[in-house]
């Protein structure tokens, strides 16, 4: 009896203790987790350290952010990770589009052929009516948007020859990212793409398995793609994803609207810092990454506007059959926005 006495007297205790503390603090965890697919050396990366420690400073340690590059919460499959954000596996993270695209189909529109052809264009995209109707498509899945960042444009690498012309890529097999739409543009070009996660994209290129890859400078460079065979690159800017940086609908609901404001204001910031990173040395006025690149031995081959348009000819069809899926007055929304530019 005394036992149990001494129980219940202990439970009172806590009871009052719980109700002396912030409801904030009880019901904050230890430990947010955040997602991205790269490590912390890259453009992507970097935003992430940039929002967390922002977030750190600013809620005096209440929100604790923990980084996990390589997707491993998902072990590593890209894909997946939107759903384990719904379903809260993840707590946050900041993703590309072309990742969560098979949950948003929406999130295609970036990767329309040759649909973005400069920096002010994806802007006129993230920064404009098209981001704000992404947003509200994303806020009714289970997750909170706060910001844009970006990975940057796609360019091609192979290990086999120079690629100026759809020919060049005919039989080639290549590895491809997550999103159906990128094995409708390589068969479209007469190559042999396959789908496979970054995880497994830098073996299968380094044992030869495939013959080259799509990815921005920063991750070419960043995975000293160069060490791996992968002599040639041709720059066509052919599409480029965006970063989003998101939360948790229920992990968001968790926490006071000033540290809300704080998250936000963080993930803002740390936004439009790594697009800064993400552009840096692969523009005409800075081409230093360009250089390193090129430092390696690496054949780079700036396609003319003429080399282009027979890409996006070849395309085209894949263009207009994704416009379909992806939503037609978005898509039209898009292309009046990047005209008006
Ligand atoms: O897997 C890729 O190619 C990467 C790293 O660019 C993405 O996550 C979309």
């Amino acid at each position: 009896m005394r036992f149990k006495r001494l129980i219940g007297a202990a439970a009172l205790a806590f009871t009052a203790l719980a109700a002396a503390l912030p409801a904030q603090a009880a019901d904050y965890k230890s430990e947010y987790k955040l997602s991205i697919v790269v490590g912390t050396n890259f453009p992507w990366g970097q935003g992430a350290v940039i929002w967390s420690d922002l977030v750190r400073e600013r809620t005096n340690g209440r929100i604790n952010i923990k980084v996990y590059p390589g997707t491993s919460l998902v072990q590593g499959d890209q894909t997946r990770e939107f759903t384990a954000i719904r379903q809260g596996v993840i707590d946050m993270a900041i993703g590309s589009t072309i990742n969560w695209s098979p949950q948003v189909k929406e999130l295609n529109l970036f990767s329309l052929p040759f649909l973005m052809p400069d920096y002010p264009a994806i802007d006129a995209l993230t920064q404009g009516k098209v981001g704000e109707e992404l947003f509200g498509i994303l806020s009714k899945k289970g997750v909170v948007p706060l910001a844009w960042g970006e990975n940057g444009y796609r360019q091609l690498s192979n290990s086999a020859r120079e690629v100026k012309t759809p020919e060049d890529v005919k039989g080639m097999k290549l590895r491809v990212v997550g999103s159906p739409l990128y094995i409708d543009i390589y068969t479209a070009l007469g190559a042999n793409p396959t789908q496979m996660s970054w995880a497994d994209a830098q073996p299968a290129l380094a044992s030869g398995a495939v013959d080259g890859q799509e990815n921005p400078l920063s991750i070419y460079a960043g995975a000293k793609l160069y060490d791996v065979g992968q002599k040639y690159l041709s720059l066509w800017n052919y599409v480029a994803d965006p970063l989003i940086f998101v939360v948790n609908k229920d992990v968001w609901d968790s926490w006071s609207p000033e540290d809300q404001k704080i998250v936000r204001e963080a993930a803002v910031e740390a936004g439009r810092q790594e697009i800064v990173i993400a552009r840096k040395g692969v523009t005409s006025t800075d081409d230093s990454l360009l250089k390193e690149i090129e430092g390696h031995g690496v054949k780079v081959t700036v396609l003319s506007p003429e080399q282009i348009g027979a890409f996006a000819k070849a395309t085209q069809p894949v263009f207009d059959k994704w416009a379909k899926q992806i939503g037609p007055d978005l898509v039209q929304q898009a292309q009046a926005d990047i005209a008006k530019r």
